[in-house]
């Protein structure tokens, strides 16, 4: 399916709307997740279109995955957590909300579930 350059995450990406960011590099973006089911939530995003994982090209999703990397060293150490969940939706059917490839980056602590 097309990518819709008007989806929320490719506003953040222009600065149309805003987001707290966590870091950046050539070719990904990260901020809080404004619906965060842990301390610590935040997204991966590449800076160049993908609708998500299916539509993206190799490069995007090797950028995406070292940046998910990082974060998860990163969510570790800041919120002092056991361990680390990445989530990743693909089209609706797959639960995906927003239409830009994105990662979630979820600090989990033992015994302590995910917020709904
Ligand atoms: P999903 O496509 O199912 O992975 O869910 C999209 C996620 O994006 C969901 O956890 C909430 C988050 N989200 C939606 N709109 C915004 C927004 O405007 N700003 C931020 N920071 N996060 C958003």
């Amino acid at each position: 399916m097309a990518y819709d350059t008007d989806n929320i995450f490719a506003k953040i990406l222009r600065g149309e709307i805003p987001s707290e960011k966590l870091y950046e590099d050539d070719n990904t973006y990260v901020f809080m997740d404004i619906m965060p089911r842990a301390d610590g939530h935040c997204l991966v995003i590449p800076k160049t279109p993908a609708r998500n994982m299916l539509d993206a090209t190799p490069e995007q999703l090797a950028a995406c995955l070292a940046t998910v990397q990082k974060m998860g060293h990163a969510v570790m150490k800041a919120f002092e957590a056991d361990g680390v969940t990445v989530q990743q939706f693909n089209e609706a059917a797959g639960g995906q909300e927003v239409f830009h490839l994105h990662y979630h980056v979820l600090p989990r602590h033992a015994g302590v579930g995910l917020r709904p």
